[in-house]
C-alpha cells in the first residue's frame, strides 16, 4: 500500500432518514479498502445553503488512506449510489453526500476533482466540524464568515448503559 495520507470526508443528508445515513456512511467508509476511519465529528443539523429543501444533517469524518484522490472519490460515489442518491438537479435533496475535503496536503485542480474543496471555506456545516478534527486546517476568518449560517451540534446519542 502507498503511504497512508490523512483526508478529510464531508457527509451531508436531508432525505429518508439522514441521521441513519450518516450513521451507516461511516461504517462504509470505516471499510473501504486500503483506508482507516480515524475519527468522526458531531453530527450537526444545518438549514439548507444555497439549496432547498429540508434541514440537512452534516459531519466530518478523518481517514488514514492509502487511496490517491481519485480512487478515493470513486469509492465515496459508489457509497452514496448504495444509499440511493439521485442527482436530479444541482443541489437537490439527497439521501447522502460524501464529499472529499482534503487529501493530505495535496492541491487538484481536474475536470472531475478540486481539493481542497472548492466551496469548503464558505460553509459552516463544513467548517465546524472539521474543526472538531483539525483546527490547524480551519481559517478563523472563515469561520468568522459564515457566523450567520444556522448550525446546531446534536447532542450526542445516548448508548445503553
Ligand atoms: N450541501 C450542498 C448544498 N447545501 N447545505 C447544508 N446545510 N448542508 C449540506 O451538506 C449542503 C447544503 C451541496 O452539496
Ligand atoms: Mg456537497
Ligand atoms: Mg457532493
Amino acid at each position: 500500500m502507498r503511504a497512508a495520507v490523512t483526508a478529510y470526508v464531508g457527509l451531508g443528508a436531508n432525505l429518508g432518514n439522514p441521521q441513519r445515513a450518516l450513521q451507516q456512511a461511516l461504517a462504509g467508509l470505516a471499510h473501504l479498502p486500503q483506508t482507516r476511519l480515524l475519527r468522526a465529528s458531531r453530527i450537526y443539523r444545518s438549514a439548507p445553503v444555497d439549496a432547498g429543501g429540508p434541514d440537512y444533517f452534516n459531519a466530518v469524518a478523518e481517514l488514514a488512506t492509502g487511496l490517491d484522490a481519485f480512487e478515493l472519490l470513486a469509492q465515496l460515489q459508489q457509497l452514496e449510489h448504495a444509499a440511493g442518491r439521485e442527482r436530479p438537479y444541482r443541489n437537490a435533496p439527497r439521501t447522502l453526500d460524501l464529499d472529499l475535503l482534503l487529501h493530505g496536503d495535496e492541491r487538484i485542480d481536474s475536470p472531475t476533482l478540486t481539493v481542497p474543496h472548492p466551496r469548503m471555506g464558505q460553509r459552516a456545516f463544513v467548517l465546524l466540524p472539521l474543526q472538531e478534527l483539525a483546527p490547524d486546517r480551519v481559517d478563523v476568518r472563515a469561520l468568522a464568515a459564515v457566523r450567520d449560517q444556522r448550525i446546531w451540534p446534536l447532542p450526542p446519542t445516548s448508548s445503553p448503559a
